[in-house]
């Protein structure tokens, strides 16, 4: 089956909206099976737009009651309607007020877009095309309007009324059991950032003064009893406004600040203007059930949301094609809160590891695309890693080639100039243009170009002109629709190292001060004078750019990085190379000597004894090798998982060997003492601890279970437990069993703790995986509906499983590719995130790639597919030649 191409809408075939919308004014009746929404739209025609247009307002599902135009009830000859649109052909030519009335079942609603139910409550999830599920709209991004909403509902079934903006007035209605509130919003918005809740929540908040004076009620909602769970996201969101303050001089807008965690959501979180909607997932923490990444990712996910206010609410996206204006800027921002609070290397090795694990692997699938797309069929399907963590690298070369004040000045006049506008990514670009006087439309084209670029540098010293030379090309592999590649404008953080580890002294005129080299050729030399003896090279210091690199570094130069650069990303990043070298040996049969992984094994010793405590953290990330998929993305091609995985097993065991001693020195050392706390240094020293564990357990199996088994029982904190349940899982045997059990029933009431003990048990690789998940789908804590069940059970075994998943005999395949049909009706966004783990088919050898392929034939064949999971399908499928 062939895709509809009338279905494709193109970033050309871009033109302004015919009306405008100025106010919306909404009157919802929350019903469990029968809401009623009156929308009263004070519009005009666009003097932008075409002079004759009919009105068109889009729907999704709705069922219309009545449409008024100035007060007047139209006739079903003035209108045309359908659940999908609603038009006007001959609208006045002047302003008018439009009022329309809908009925939607907002339990009924499994999409988990539009009004919906989740745990009894109502809420809403409007971006990007969700609010024409509530009512016919103009659901545009560039169609900003200012909207007052009242809420009616059952006093019983939703004491908790809330929307967007301030809150107005509230009441009861009298002789009913019903009350009501309005909220009014000042800030024109796109009806992307429209939210709406009400429920039974309980709550924590506090008072917030911005920089400004304002005063601003910040307020945390969650399930009733679960309020202590929230006090650290309430603590996250306070640090994040003092510090968009601090960094970016922006400040809140409004007298109160929202956040409302529901259990049913399709992604992390959403912006909507002052009420932010939370997966649990992202707010709920304490020491007993979340894990120290859980307390991270919560910081950086409240953050991120709120950062949005201006990057993303106050100055918005003028079509979905610049998603990545305020996704890749959003990103950007919330990296560097995290790197602020936490550290700053380990951070951006965090981000780097992320960015490699999902954008370089998308990058490199047949679902390849720009960071600014060209086209889409389904823009739900733009929400991806190209778009947020390609998006944000983007933004940080721009400041390491312009420098920190300009880029804080570029910042402010894209807030000053595009504040209460729908902006483009040129919008944003000319900012900078305009502070720094530089041409940036080469580098602009890191927007439109996919693909990750291959940067391949030589180095050559000459001892007698004291002069180092370095040789740089690069190239980026062809992507769907761009076979041909230009040039990229890369900036290249370099530095020079001495063999004994000093730093070089060298120069070169075409290095900054900051010491970045613009590479924008195919081909380009440095030449350094004054290297008085052969150096190093460190190259893409803390990952100047997102490129791949090969480097004719041997693994003795690489080790000595590791032991002296002053680079901590380089440190880490010479590691992980030698250690990617020993995988891809070990993984293809090509074999390196035995004193190759000696000498990684003894780097790595002496890094334990003289290193590894100053900066716990640090030394976690240095001592965990590549995984397995990053390992399967370097090979490329003719992809084993199985062999892949006996290698990463065979270099954990060898590295646990040697550094046996040292390993359970730490892991003696580090052991937990005084209460849990969930600070960075804390977090870093469980981390260092965990690893060290891991490394025994790949030494020492014997050993490896008896610690572990010790931690799990005594452990005082989900960090630590998970951990050693985590070693235990790759055990198997008698104790591993029992532990799962007795993890399953301690936490038996706990659903986001029983997600990690479906992802663990999801990712095991062992042939009895498949059987054993089938079965957790019958746990009576499995539910179909749930995003966050489906995704820890049947999504970690897609994403996280590799030899299982690719199983040789293609049942990993059918599993995952059978819960995409089965989920694509209830919720297609869903489906189509669970299919993307098909991402991968084309690099695995023979046998696998035709099994995945029939496993995706099987889906495409099918002939109700949501928009969603067709496009990802075709997009799967399509061959090489037409890409
Ligand atoms: N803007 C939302 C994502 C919406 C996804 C729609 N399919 C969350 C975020 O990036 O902050
Ligand atoms: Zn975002």
């Amino acid at each position: 089956m062939r895709p509809d191409e009338s279905q494709i809408i193109q970033l050309k075939d871009y033109r302004p909206s015919d009306f405008l919308i100025d106010r919306v004014v909404l009157d919802v009746r929350l019903d469990p099976r029968a809401t009623r929404v009156i929308a009263t739209l004070t519009m005009r025609p666009n003097p932008e737009g075409r002079a004759d247009a009919p009105l068109v307002l889009d729907g999704d599902d709705l069922n219309l009651r009545a449409v008024s135009l100035d007060g007047r009830a139209l006739p079903g000859g003035e209108y045309e309607s359908g659940p999908q649109s609603l038009t006007i052909s001959q609208p006045p030519r002047g302003p008018f007020t439009l009022t329309v009335e809908t009925e939607i079942d907002p339990t009924a609603n499994t999409k988990l877009m539009g009004l919906y139910r989740s745990g009894g409550n109502y809420c809403t999830q409007c971006e990007a095309d969700g609010f024409r599920r509530i009512t016919y709209f103009l659901d545009r991004p560039d169609v900003l309007s200012v909207y007052t909403t009242r809420i009616e509902a059952d006093r019983d079934e939703a004491p908790v009324l809330l929307g967007n903006g301030n809150p107005v007035e509230s009441g009861a209605i009298e002789g009913t059991n019903r009350h009501y509130a309005v909220w009014h919003d000042p800030h024109p918005k796109p009806s992307y950032l429209f939210a709406l809740v009400g429920g039974r929540l309980g709550h924590v908040g506090k008072a917030f003064t911005t920089m400004g004076g304002r005063k601003v009620a910040l307020k945390v909602y969650v399930e009733p009893g679960k309020e202590e769970r929230a006090g650290y996201a309430l603590d996250a969101l306070e640090r994040s406004m003092r510090w968009d303050e601090r960094v970016f001089g922006r400040e809140y807008d409004l007298d109160e600040f929202n956040i409302v965690a529901v259990s049913d959501f399709n992604m992390g979180a959403m912006e909507n203007k002052g009420l932010n909607i939370f997966n649990d997932k992202y707010v709920l923490a304490s020491p007993e059930t979340a894990t120290d990444a859980d307390y991270a990712n919560i910081e950086a996910i409240i953050a991120h949301e709120y950062f949005h206010n201006w990057s993303g609410n106050r100055v918005t996206c003028r079509d979905w094609f610049q998603l990545c204006l305020k996704e890749g800027l959003t990103v950007f921002r919330d990296q560097e809160f995290s790197s602020d609070e936490r550290s700053r290397p380990v951070h951006r090795i965090a981000e780097v590891k992320t960015l490699r694990a999902r954008q370089f692997a998308e990058d490199a699938s047949p679902l390849a695309h720009p960071v600014r797309p060209q086209q889409y069929r389904e823009i739900n399907n733009f929400y991806t890693a190209t778009v947020y963590e390609k998006g944000a690298e983007i933004v940080r070369m721009l400041k390491t080639l312009i420098g920190d004040e300009d880029f804080r000045r570029g910042m402010d006049l894209y807030f000053e100039r595009c504040d209460g506008t729908a902006a483009t990514v040129e919008d944003f670009l000319d900012a900078f243009a305009t502070v720094t006087g530089r041409d940036l439309s080469h580098f602009a084209r890191w927007y439109a170009q996919a693909g990750t670029p291959r940067v391949t540098v030589r180095g050559v010293y000459d001892a007698t002109a004291q002069t180092y030379r370095l040789d740089f090309t690069q190239a980026t592999p062809p992507t769907p629709g761009q076979p041909q590649k230009e040039p990229m404008a890369i900036p290249v953080r370099l530095g020079l190292v001495a063999r004994d580890g000093t730093a070089l002294a060298a120069h070169c005129e075409r290095v900054s001060p900051q010491n970045v080299f613009l590479f924008d050729k195919a081909q380009d030399s440095l030449v350094f004078t004054g290297v008085t003896s052969a150096p190093v090279p460190s190259l893409f210091r803390d990952f100047s750019a997102p490129v791949r690199t090969t480097l004719e570094l041997t693994n003795e130069d690489l080790l000595i990085l590791l032991r002296h650069d002053t680079d901590a990303f380089n440190r880490w990043q010479a590691g992980q190379t030698v250690a990617m070298r020993l995988l891809v040996g070990l993984a293809t049969g090509t074999v390196a000597p035995d004193g190759d992984f000696d000498a990684l094994a003894f780097a790595l010793h002496d890094f334990l004894a003289r290193d590894a405590e100053r900066d716990p953290a640090f030394a976690a990330l240095v001592l965990t090798l590549p995984g397995e998929a990053d390992v399967a993305q370097e090979i490329g091609t003719d992809v084993d998982p199985d062999a892949i995985h006996r290698a990463r097993l065979e270099l954990r065991r060898i590295l646990g060997t040697t550094c046996r001693e040292a390993l359970h020195g730490i892991y003696v050392r580090l052991a937990e003492s005084g209460p849990y706390s969930p600070d960075a240094a804390s977090a870093g020293r469980r981390a260092l601890r965990n690893v060290a564990l891991d490394l025994l357990a790949a030494a020492d199996p014997d050993l490896g279970e008896q610690l572990a088994s010790a931690q799990f029982s005594a452990a005082s904190n989900m960090t630590d437990r998970l951990a050693s349940l985590s070693v235990l899982t790759t055990l198997p045997g008698e104790a591993r069993e029992n532990a799962l059990a007795t993890f399953g029933e301690r936490y038996a009431t706990e659903p986001l703790v029983l997600d990690k003990w479906f992802t663990l048990q999801a990712a095991i690789q062992e042939e009895d995986t498949l059987r054993r998940v089938r079965s957790l789908m019958e746990h009576p804590a499995f539910s179909i509906g749930n995003p966050n069940r489906v995704r820890s059970l049947v999504g970690s075994f897609a994403m996280l499983n590799p030899t299982q998943f690719n199983r040789p005999d293609g049942q990993g395949y059918d599993f995952v590719a059978d819960m995409v049909l089965r989920v694509d009706p209830l919720n297609p966004q869903l489906a189509s995130r669970l299919l993307t783990a098909f991402g991968s088919w084309r690099i695995m050898e023979k046998e696998r790639r035709n099994r995945a392929r029939s496993a995706l034939l099987r889906i495409a064949e099918n002939a109700s597919l949501s928009r969603d999971v067709g496009d990802i399908v075709h997009r799967s499928l399509e061959e090489a030649q037409n890409r």
